[in-house]
């Protein structure tokens, strides 16, 4: 008996003291869904998280929209449909609706047969197979990013063997477009360098170039003969209508250039975890095209083989349905309304109480965030003292607020501003 307890014990130690994975060192969360973690590890009963960018009704909870549970009815009482592998590009009819919907129907490069569209595992996914294949097929890798921008663009680029660079895209000082700074950096950024634009709602600053300012980047982009790589991942959030919020996008691909466009469901649709988006190249020939795609599939079927199909029929379903594609407008349209009415509702809150400093910028910014200026500091005592979560560089999710948790909310950023500055 003894024996094997003494046994028993050294194994346990031996189990504890080596490891072949000995060295591995604890790693940091991740700086935005790290504050999902925290904040559900939280038992206050105020608690708020406005960190990830994910959508909230009124009640404060998660929203399946009505044209998705319609959608997954119809596809769960079709028989036909089975758990098959799909294509390594994914579902045909998904990759041809998404280019659609985010160029027009009526692009002149669809119409010429001069797009490729791979299925991809939502915005992420999307942005990682483009990194990759620009890294193999591509003379320039080096990319230009905003400064700031999503933090995960620093990560998916150099795996895919393309080298990031910033250009100044956002003014502290105003609160806004640091245009000419941005123009100046494109202007002195090589000739052939990828360029990674925001289609619209820029993440984290809520920031957008207006019509003219675009129609000018577009410009220099094309005579300095850059790449443009749009990142869509708020199509619809930012207006309310998926058309306008296409428009800088359409007008890159209605010059006759080239580009790629990562295109995300997570938001729009509220297709969070299914991880359904897309990679679209618009290329100079058809015949271009359907070489690219040869070498998308080179560089999915190692990463992934290919993409899960439940997420990818919804969308399908969706945009391939007038009546559901019409009342999908209608939802989205309802989402982007109350975001903008949360605005208002932080912007007068703050107002009433006279808190120091000027905070328009609640009501100017666009999409999902408002980049409030509030420093690391601040943003940890309304953590500690207010239990709201949100991520350091002082990024609130407009979409996490609500008539009740507002005011809170307001008293949080009161006393942080009075108190912490
Ligand atoms: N691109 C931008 C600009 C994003 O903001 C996000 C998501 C993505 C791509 C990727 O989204 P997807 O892979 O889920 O389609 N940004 C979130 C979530 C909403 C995140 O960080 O993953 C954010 O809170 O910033």
């Amino acid at each position: 008996m003894m024996a094997s307890h003494q046994v028993t014990m050294e194994k346990t130690s031996a189990r504890k003291e080596s490891s072949v994975w000995q060295g591995v060192e604890q790693g940091p969360e991740d700086p935005i869904l790290g504050v999902t973690v925290a904040f559900n590890k939280d038992n206050h009963p105020d608690k708020v998280n406005l960190g990830v960018g994910a959508y909230r009704t009124e009640e404060g909870k998660p929203l399946v929209l009505d044209v998705v549970r319609r959608a997954e009815a119809a596809i769960v009482a079709d028989r036909s449909v089975n758990k098959e592998y799909l294509p390594i590009i994914g579902l045909a009819s998904f990759c041809k609706l998404s280019a659609q919907l985010i160029l027009g129907a009526d692009c002149p490069a669809i119409v010429e047969k001069r797009t490729t569209t791979v299925q991809c595992l939502s915005g992420t996914g999307s942005l990682r197979v483009g990194a990759e294949f620009i890294g193999k097929h591509y003379h320039q890798t080096i990319i230009y990013i905003p400064d700031p921008t999503w933090g995960n663009h620093n990560k998916i680029f150099p795996l895919g063997g393309v080298s990031v660079r910033k250009y100044r895209y956002y003014d502290p000082a105003t609160r806004g477009l640091d245009f000419q700074g941005m123009m100046e950096d494109l202007h002195s950024a090589p000739s052939g360098a990828v360029v990674l634009l925001h289609a619209c709602a820029h993440n984290p600053t809520g920031v957008d170039p207006t019509p003219e300012q675009w129609e000018q980047i577009r410009r220099l982009i094309r005579s300095k003969k850059q790449l443009p790589f749009f990142d869509s991942a708020y199509q619809g959030f930012a207006s309310g209508s998926l058309d306008r919020d296409a428009a800088p996008v359409r007008s890159f691909a209605g010059d006759g250039g080239e580009m790629l466009i990562a295109q995300s469901y997570a938001k729009n649709l509220g297709l969070y975890g299914e991880r359904v988006g897309a990679l679209t190249f618009v290329c100079g020939s058809p015949d271009v095209a359907k070489r690219v795609e040869s070498q998308l599939k080179l560089v999915i079927r190692p990463m992934y083989s290919n993409p899960p199909g439940h997420g990818a029929r919804i969308v399908e379903a969706v945009l391939s349905d007038k009546q559901l594609f019409q009342d999908w407008t209608v939802e989205l349209k309802g989402m982007a309304d109350r975001i903008i009415t949360m605005r208002h509702k932080l912007f007068d809150a703050l107002k009433q109480k006279g808190t120091p400093g000027r905070w328009s910028h609640i009501v100017k910014q666009i999409g999902m965030f408002t980049f409030t200026g509030l420093n690391k500091d601040q943003v940890v005592f309304m953590t500690k003292e207010y239990h709201i979560y949100m991520t350091a560089d002082g990024r609130i999710s407009m979409a996490g607020l609500n008539s009740k948790n507002v005011h809170h909310l307001a008293e949080a950023i009161h006393a942080a501003v009075t108190r912490r500055s």
